[in-house]
């Protein structure tokens, strides 16, 4: 039995959380690779986990529907849930604390004093901001005093989903209520992770990187794991060969939808979207858990101004040049080869939708080179 950690030396499953030696080292070696880390990182992982003290988490939920923490507590690999239970110290979380009200507050309050200067703030949820904040209050202090209050001792800050990133589904058109994220309010280092939900893995991930390392992963500009927000949706996806040879579905329900064709013209942003859902998954629920592996076109729930903005069925824009018969010939100079007319022509004539085309055509030319994230890639 290790230190205040889990114990994992059981040989059986049991009936609790009792994970065998072999799942919990898989787990960690998943981890790792996750992390961008080498397999062999898993036992560091391993040991870290097993070994020091579980960082203190007071978890705040603001405008959102609790979907973040619902994906956690159904999530496996395995039974990643009650893992992420016993890799912190859960001493605040409004959703699964069986105290409330005032019992509830002192608890917090109790944890940030005992705990100041070490504890992780995970904020779930947009901050009204409009009207000083009267349309969220907790305990009679709205989000803002609440969040400024907390994220002031905090050691680290973590946005969790895309309502706490950049205001998500609450922020929507015509935002009545002012939502937005964190960094809004909070001006310091905010450790980014959206999605709707976002994916478990990513969190744990993310916190397991801290408690192996002493310090958070390596973030983009916009303040997300590198490991997790690094490559477009539309690099990793299955259905990718589909729309490289120009196979796509055209309405729901159509030959090529259940034939799993690419989804590009029922309006996935998979080619502007960052994320590693189709790398990760959701659930292990077996392949094709995630969107676009069930038939619906990502809506781009990680990104601003793609989720929640961008009508659903709109045609996404194409950030890398694609599909590859459109390559510029290897001895014709980027940017010098062939002309604007022609490959919108030859886009065209592959099936692409005209406004894709005229996009595509745009930035053929310019090489496999990552529009935005560029800067990013490690
Ligand atoms: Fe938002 Fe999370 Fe979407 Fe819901 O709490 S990111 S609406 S899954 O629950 O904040
Ligand atoms: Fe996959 Fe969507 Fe890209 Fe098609 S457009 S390959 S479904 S990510
Ligand atoms: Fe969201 Fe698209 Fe992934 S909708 S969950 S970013 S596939």
């Amino acid at each position: 039995m290790f230190k205040n950690t889990i114990d994992t030396t059981s040989t059986s499953a049991g009936t609790g959380f009792s994970p065998t030696r072999r799942s919990f080292l898989q787990l960690c070696a998943g981890l790792a690779v996750t992390l961008g880390l080498p397999a062999e990182a898993g036992a560091t992982i391993a040991h870290a986990i097993s070994s020091k003290e579980r960082p203190p988490v007071i978890w705040l939920h603001f405008a959102e529907c609790t979907g973040c923490t619902e994906s956690m507590l159904v999530s496996e690999h395995p039974a990643l849930d009650k893992l992420l239970l016993e890799v912190i110290s859960l001493d605040y979380h409004e959703t699964l604390f069986a105290g409330a009200g005032h019992q509830a507050e002192a608890a917090r309050k109790e944890s940030m004093a005992a705990n100041r200067g070490k504890y992780v703030l995970v904020v779930e949820g947009a901050i009204p901001t409009k009207d000083d904040g009267i349309y969220c209050k907790i305990g009679g202090q709205t989000a803002i005093e609440l969040l400024n209050e907390c994220a002031k001792d905090a050691a680290a800050v973590v946005a969790l989903g895309s309502c706490a990133v950049w205001g998500g589904m609450p922020s929507a058109t015509p935002n009545p209520t002012g939502c937005a994220g964190v960094s809004a309010v909070w001006t310091k280092p905010v450790v980014n992770i959206p999605g709707c939900p976002p994916n478990p893995y990513n969190f744990l991930s993310t916190l397991v990187h801290y408690i192996t390392y002493g310090r958070m992963p390596d973030l983009d500009s916009q303040g997300r794991p590198k490991f997790a927000y690094s490559r477009l949706i539309h690099e990793n996806c299955e259905r990718r060969p589909h729309f490289d040879n120009a196979r796509f579905a055209e309405k729901f329900g159509d030959e090529g939808h259940r034939s799993g064709w690419c989804l590009y013209k029922l309006g996935c942003k998979g080619p502007q979207t960052y994320a590693n859902c189709p790398a990760v998954l959701f659930d292990d629920a077996g392949g094709g858990s995630w969107p676009v592996g069930t038939g619906h076109p990502c809506i781009g729930c990680t990104e601003k101004g793609i989720g929640f903005e961008q009508p659903i069925h709109s045609l996404a824009e194409l950030k890398l040049v694609a599909p590859p018969a459109s390559y510029p010939r290897i001895v014709e100079e980027q940017g010098k080869g062939a002309s604007i007319a022609a490959t919108a022509v030859l886009a065209g004539g592959i099936g692409l939708a005209v406004g894709a085309a005229a996009t595509m055509a745009r930035n053929l030319g310019k090489g496999p080179k990552l529009a935005d994230n560029a800067d990013d890639d490690e």
